[in-house]
């Protein structure tokens, strides 16, 4: 008997949609989110025809309801292994390596998620995913006591486990298998009322930093957050009061820009939760919290080195306190950084998807010679190019993500190098390079016109 495999991009869609209906129960306020953001992109796409019809043509207008991002924190090498074992039989994989640890986090990470453009298309689900560095704890006892309750726990029921197995063999999953699959996933990344320890235990790793509580004292990487994408987020911060929310006083990410670029991020702060530690005394734990993002251009190393210089000017000034103040202070330091798509593409700043026109293809049918350059096919307009969506997170936003959850208390630096080689030791592979797939998409795109033009 042969097995009909279910593709993993199936498996990634109901994942998806059995954790946001799993959050939306969990943390009500992400229902909340749901909807001032749907209400959002009705809103902006009504507002502008042609954003609409650009989101139309990308097919990304499809994708947008269901567009989200989670985040999970784990506490070994093992964990983070079977995780990416877990993904990979969704059609997710690591790309990106992000060291929050010079921002006082000490996490570093990756984002799962597809790597082809098919499978972004039809589901684009990315889990940034932390994994502790428990070296960077100080006190000796402290760190080894956290060591010590991480090696007890399994975050993966034995169901899981045995599937995660099969599905590896057998190369994939049948409906049913797949079915059982998503659901005995969904359990490593359930909310647990009970912590693992008892409140002195919680209260030293606390003590040491709040994510080492966060990760040590539960059974379980619960899910922090599930992330919808916005097509308007200023506004989307600004109506967050309406809908009984409090954003976190500033969007992180580039300012707000007539093109986009890359990814702005705001969140409402974590929700202070009971919990019950073990010895049955209550307590409250701070870990959930609610997020909305807009994605923009994927930009080059070029134009991304350019990003980079001007958000560390940016953060030289004093930091403004509300968002209006802080997008003009940011707008004036990205003033000369080109925000037209022309000049963005010329310049090399941004990565492009080309495709033949509607009038290319009828001048192609009608037998009319092609222009041989590549610029001469843009500007006759036989060839058309859009910004290619960002995909990943930007790691000083992802800090401030992190910040506006950990309490007022100033950040402190780790002292330390990023220690990129020793995640991938851990996860037990590299991490894909975003901007080779970027690359790829964008020269695959060219390909195709050639192709298509007979050049
Ligand atoms: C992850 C914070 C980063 C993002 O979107 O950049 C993040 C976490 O809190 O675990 O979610
Ligand atoms: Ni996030």
């Amino acid at each position: 008997m042969t097995l009909s495999l279910v593709s993993p991009d199936d498996i990634r869609s109901a994942f998806s949609q059995a954790m946001s209906d799993m959050y939306r129960q969990e943390v009500p306020q992400y229902g909340t989110l749901l909807e001032l953001v749907g209400a959002i992109n009705r809103r902006a796409m009504d507002a502008d025809p042609r954003l609409a019809a650009r989101l139309h043509a990308d097919d990304e207008t499809a994708r947008l309801d269901i567009e989200r991002h989670g985040a999970i924190r784990v506490g070994t090498a093992e964990e983070l292994a079977t995780l990416r074992r877990v993904f990979a039989l969704m059609g997710m994989f690591p790309v990106g390596y992000y060291d929050l640890s010079p921002a006082g986090v000490p996490v570093h990470s990756t984002a799962f998620r597809p790597i082809d453009e098919a499978s972004l298309k039809r589901n684009p689900f990315r889990i940034f995913t932390s994994l502790l560095r428990l070296e960077l704890i100080e006190d000796d006892t402290l760190r080894r006591q956290a060591a010590a309750i991480l090696s007890k726990r399994d975050i993966f029921t034995p169901g899981a486990r045995e599937l995660i197995e099969l599905g590896e063999h057998q190369g994939g999953f049948d409906h049913e298998q797949a079915g059982r699959f998503v659901a005995e996933i969904l359990e490593t990344f359930r909310w647990h009322r009970d912590a693992t320890v008892d409140h002195d235990t919680y209260r030293a790793l606390h003590d040491a930093h709040r994510l080492v509580a966060d990760v040590v004292c539960f059974r379980g990487p619960h899910i922090n957050h599930l992330t919808p994408r916005t097509l308007d987020i200023d506004a989307a911060q600004a109506a967050m009061p309406d809908y009984g929310i409090t954003p976190k006083a500033v969007i992180e990410g580039p300012p707000r820009r007539r093109v986009p670029i890359l990814l702005r991020q705001t969140s409402f702060k974590a929700l202070e939760e009971p919990i019950r530690f073990a010895g049955a005394e209550g307590g409250t734990h701070t870990a959930r919290f609610g997020e909305i993002e807009q994605r923009g251009a994927a930009l080059t190393p070029k134009g991304r080195q350019r990003y980079d210089e001007l958000l560390a000017r940016s953060r030289q000034a004093p930091a403004a306190t509300d968002n209006l103040a802080h997008q003009r202070q940011l707008g004036d330091i990205f003033a000369n950084f080109p925000d037209d798509e022309e000049t963005l593409r010329r310049d090399q700043l941004a990565y492009f998807r080309y495709r033949l026109s509607k009038s290319g293809r009828e001048r192609l049918a009608a037998g009319e010679p092609a222009p041989r350059e590549a610029e001469a096919l843009i500007s006759e307009g036989w060839v058309e190019a859009t910004p290619i969506t960002y995909e990943d997170f930007l790691p000083v936003s992802a800090a401030g993500i992190f910040q506006s959850n950990l309490g007022d208390a100033r950040p402190r630096a780790y002292a330390g190098e990023s220690s990129r080689s020793a995640f991938e030791l851990a996860l037990g592979r590299p991490v894909y390079d975003e901007f080779e797939l970027y690359a790829r998409w964008q020269n695959d795109s060219w390909e195709r016109v050639r192709q298509q033009l007979g050049l």
